[in-house]
């Protein structure tokens, strides 16, 4: 009987999808209880407060190391546009570790006043099932046993270490990166996916030394053209990419630092460098195992949970959102807009369901990636190379000529239908604030955007987003897409 549990739904996870979730069903007359549990990292013992990954160890605290990173760039480039700027200028890590820190607890304060203003109880504990009804939560202050109608995991997940020697003792995360107490250094980022890069990236801004090692491609998942260019305008930069390499072993040496040995998977070879920082980027894990999901009887794939197009588990009254669901993308708007939207219909008597595709998404490198809706290989792949058609052309960015920055890498595409209306399936832009050009194409795209369209909008002058609306060279004519001035 609904009326004899402790509350109507328990959220455990208090992350992006979690929180919203929570808070819209308490928006729509549910009990509700979010419980948020964060284990500490296993060396350093980092550990954050409530708000998931996003605010405390994700999104955030990487966006703003980033912009630390561009505006020691824009600093330098200062100069050219007439500031008198102090040559020896450099960052201070510490200080730099110390702002952002203090931001991500003012969220977290911020969440904690907004849970009790919502009426959703907080419980800072670590949910465990007992059966489909019951969990237990484990408090500092001991076990509590509390019961519920619906349950939804929001459990989201964390970064994976690789298993070879010495990975634990001696290497970090993203999760201990941005609380470090001492400059990172010459850094070993392993892996090539978006957070890799992203930190390697601004690694590099913030004048230290990084060094990318990629197992087999780069940003596997997006665009292979785009992930290429990205890689190529961060080796501009003097950011050395170890191609088809994975690590063996990480040892640390009397005097502190760590010898990496490593090994191409092509030829065999062995090779070893001796680094202060490395940061494995190699991927994240589900947070199943802590869950009990056996005694509750859902069903777990490759540690994550598959669900239906309803966010339901094989369970009925048990539900996921956000990063624990299997095969989805692992973005914070994603997870608020599926987890609002799983509330609404549990309490508020919506039927609207999640939309998962053509979701927007930015790679945060020094030279930003941004796109919406398909790859060009996959557009070729759904329709056939025939009946595709690709837009493109480089640019030149109006605020890089003063400073004499690279433009080499500044390019972008719209990846369409070849007859017909040529309705756009994707596109994609490298080059500055690339998420803020992105974002309204984002709306247009998923209104039908066709490439007529795109050509007859005019353009904001001088910005690089109107380079969308005079994309005129396709790919299958051959023409030079570099501008002439
Ligand atoms: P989380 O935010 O991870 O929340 C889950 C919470 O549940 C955590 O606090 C966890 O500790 C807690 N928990 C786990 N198990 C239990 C348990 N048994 N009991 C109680 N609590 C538990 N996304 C973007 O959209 N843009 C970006 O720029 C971006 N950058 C990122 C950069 C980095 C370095 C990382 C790591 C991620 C980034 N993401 C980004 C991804 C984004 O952070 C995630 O998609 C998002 O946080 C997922 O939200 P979630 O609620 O599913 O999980
Ligand atoms: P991703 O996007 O899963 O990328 C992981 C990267 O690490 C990728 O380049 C992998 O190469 C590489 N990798 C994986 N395992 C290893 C080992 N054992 N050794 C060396 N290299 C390895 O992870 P991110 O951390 O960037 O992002 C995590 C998720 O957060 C991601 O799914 C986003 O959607 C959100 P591969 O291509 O597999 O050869």
């Amino acid at each position: 009987v609904q009326g004899s549990y402790d509350y109507d739904l328990i959220v455990i996870g208090g992350g992006s999808a979690g929180l919203a979730c929570a808070k819209e069903a308490v928006l729509n007359g549910a009990r509700v209880a979010c419980l948020d549990y964060v284990k500490p990292t296993p060396t350093l013992g980092t550990k954050w407060g409530v708000g998931g990954t996003c605010v405390n160890v994700g999104c955030i605290p990487k966006k703003l190391m980033h912009q630390a990173s561009l505006l020691g760039e824009a600093v330098h480039e200062a100069a050219a546009y007439g500031w008198n700027v102090d040559d020896k200028i450099k960052p201070d890590w510490n200080k730099l570790v110390q702002s952002v820190q203090n931001h991500i607890k003012s969220v977290n304060w911020v969440t904690r006043v907004d849970l009790r203003d919502k009426k959703v109880e907080y419980i800072n504990g670590l949910g465990s099932f007992v059966d489909s009804h019951t969990l237990v939560a484990k408090l500092k202050s001991g076990d509590r046993t509390i019961t519920a109608q619906t349950f939804v995991i929001a459990v989201g997940g964390r970064p994976r270490y690789p298993d070879i020697p010495g990975a634990v003792e001696h290497g970090i995360t993203s999760d201990d990166l941005f609380s470090l107490d001492r400059e990172p250094g010459k850094t070993l980022v392993v892996g090539a996916g978006y957070i890799g890069l992203e930190c390697a990236g601004f690694l590099k801004g913030l004048g230290y030394e990084p060094t990318v090692m990629v197992r087999s491609i780069v940003l596997r998942g997006f665009d292979q053209q785009m992930a290429e260019l990205v890689a190529s305008s961060m080796e501009e930069r003097g950011i050395p990419f170890l191609r088809k390499s994975v690590p063996l072993s990480v040892e640390k040496q009397d005097d502190g630092k760590l010898l990496v040995k490593y090994k191409n998977t092509e030829t065999g070879e062995e090779a070893e460098d001796v680094f202060d920082t490395v940061l494995w980027a190699i991927g994240r894990k589900g947070l199943v195992d802590d869950l009990n999901l056996p005694n509750a009887g859902v069903t777990v794939q490759k540690d994550k949970i598959p669900v239906d197009s309803q966010e339901a588990t094989n369970v009925a009254n048990i539900y996921a959102v956000g990063d624990i669901i299997y095969g989805k993308p692992e973005l914070t708007p994603v997870a608020v807009l599926a987890g609002r939207l799983l509330a609404r219909r549990l309490y508020g008597g919506s039927t609207q369901r999640m939309d998962y595709n053509d979701v927007a998404t930015t790679v945060f490198t020094p030279l930003e990636y941004a796109c919406v809706g398909l790859s060009e290989e996959d557009a070729v792949k759904q329709y056939g190379a025939d009946e595709v058609e690709v837009f493109h052309g480089y640019y030149k960015p109006t605020e890089f000529f003063i400073p004499q920055k690279s433009v080499r890498y500044c390019y972008l595409k719209a990846v369409a239908e070849r007859h017909g209306d040529q309705r756009v399936y994707g596109l994609h832009y490298l080059g500055p604030v690339a998420g803020e050009v992105i974002q309204g194409f984002a709306a247009a795209l998923k209104s039908g955007l066709t490439i007529n369209t795109l050509i007859n909008t005019v353009g904001i002058h001088p910005t690089t987003a109107e380079e969308f609306t005079r994309l005129t060279i396709t790919k299958r004519s051959g023409l030079d897409p570099t501008p002439a001035s």
